[in-house]
């Protein structure tokens, strides 16, 4: 089989790019380890910045999220006494787009047969060939047949553990990573949410997060060490623990209900340079991670996915070979600085081990200037709704 572009995983990176190239009449395939149910089933972020909303708005696939999503012109920090709220609206002119990856992927899952996007699920053993050439090619097995398809670009949009990154020499690239010592446990339960906007909390216990999908169904997040088990954490141990860290007023507005899903997700901070290599193209996990501190993850795909969808259509139509050779700069300029964001908010956030009462003092003299000025508020809300791509 030939086509022009391979896209290795049908997340939202590849979903979204596979939607953007074939609005633009550009052939190509999307191959996915997994099924979609299995897809479907990975609860995910839950912020969506104007990038993300204006890739569904182009594509037309934004009616569902403009109906159930939830518009929020604000958020809280909360330093364990009161809470700082940022207006984002206010200070930036802009929002956010409370609705879930899983919702967003949902809607780009069942827009493919509409839209002649091919994706071919539990396609195992893909594996990436002559990515330094013009000619490209990816092996893969469906139902026990070894399948190949040449294309004039592979585009790894497979998440960490992929095997794009992977297909870059050692010598090429390179990756930057900073491992927290904890990770995020959240659970996700049909009770309304404790607040109408979201709450990030930093407390003398750690932190925690409310969150929402709906005004029906609430996400919750509290930071636990890397030693613990989602199996020691009951949820009524978990709803203690957020009564506890979001403090007293958001506490009073907790409903608490059993669990529909409850995990621990590590934090780490990463990025691969370069985002390119010769004919192949990383997009969103493949080729970076952040904290979910700053709501960045999914968000910073959709960027990557805006970058190489304006590469793609500079080469397939119009003959621009300098536009591929612009995306990786293009795309890591936004990461990085989405990277240092998503680090400040999760070192002011939360409690690290080796902290001791001065750097508490720090974090609280910085949450203390924070409420007190405008420019640090504006700083936050700039980031937090997006910078610009
Ligand atoms: P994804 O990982 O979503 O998708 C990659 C796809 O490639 C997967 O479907 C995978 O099955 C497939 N794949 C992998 N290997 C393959 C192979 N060999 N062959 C074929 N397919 C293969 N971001 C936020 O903004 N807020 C959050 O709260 C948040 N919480 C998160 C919690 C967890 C546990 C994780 C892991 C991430 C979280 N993120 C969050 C980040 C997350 O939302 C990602 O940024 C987002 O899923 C990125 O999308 P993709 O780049 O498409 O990668
Ligand atoms: C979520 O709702 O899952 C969520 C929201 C904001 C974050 C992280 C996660 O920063």
């Amino acid at each position: 089989m030939r086509t022009q572009v391979v896209i290795i995983g049908a997340g939202p990176s590849g979903l979204l790019l596979g939607h953007k190239l074939r609005q633009e009449g550009i052939a190509c395939i999307v191959l996915e380890r997994q099924t979609g149910p299995y897809v479907l089933s990975r609860i995910r972020a839950g912020v969506l910045e104007q990038v993300t909303v204006g890739l569904m708005e182009q594509l037309g696939l934004d009616a569902r999220m403009k109906a159930e999503g939830l518009p929020h012109d604000g958020f809280n920090l909360a330093d364990g006494e009161r809470l700082i709220r940022i207006d984002i609206k206010g200070l930036t002119g802009k929002e956010v787009m409370v609705y879930g990856q899983t919702e967003l992927t949902r809607d780009l899952m069942e827009a493919c047969g509409s839209r002649d996007l091919e994706v071919v699920y539990e396609a195992a053993d893909v594996a990436l060939h002559d990515i330094e050439s013009d000619a490209p090619y990816v092996t893969y097995t469906k139902d026990g047949v070894e399948q190949r398809i040449d294309a004039r670009f592979i585009v790894g949009c497979d998440g960490f553990h992929g095997p794009s990154r992977k297909a870059i020499p050692e010598s090429v690239g390179r990756g930057f990573e900073r491992v927290y010592p904890f990770g995020w446990l959240g659970i996700l339960a049909d009770v309304p949410p404790c607040n109408h906007e979201l709450i990030y909390a930093n407390h003398e216990r750690g932190f925690a997060l409310a969150s929402m999908r709906s005004q029906t169904r609430s996400r919750y997040y509290i930071d636990v060490p890397l030693t613990e088990k989602i199996e020691d954490w009951s949820d009524d141990r978990v709803w203690d623990e957020l009564a506890i860290r979001l403090g007293p007023d958001a506490a009073a507005h907790i409903t608490r209900g059993p669990s529909l899903e409850k995990s621990i997700a590590p934090l780490r901070s990463y990025v691969f340079e370069p985002m390119r290599h010769g004919s192949l193209l990383l997009c969103g996990d493949a080729a970076h991670i952040v904290p979910p501190t700053g709501a960045k993850g999914l968000n910073l795909a959709a960027s990557d996915v805006h970058y190489a969808a304006e590469a793609m259509l500079g080469f397939f139509k119009a003959n621009d070979n300098d536009a591929i050779a612009g995306y990786s700069a293009k795309a890591l300029a936004r990461v990085w600085k989405s990277e240092r964001f998503s680090w400040t908010l999760t070192k002011l956030m939360h409690r690290f081990p080796e902290d001791g009462p001065f750097e508490r003092r720090m974090q609280l003299a910085e949450l203390d200037y924070i409420a007190s000025s405008e420019a640090a508020q504006r700083s936050i809300a700039e980031n937090y709704v997006g910078l610009p791509v």
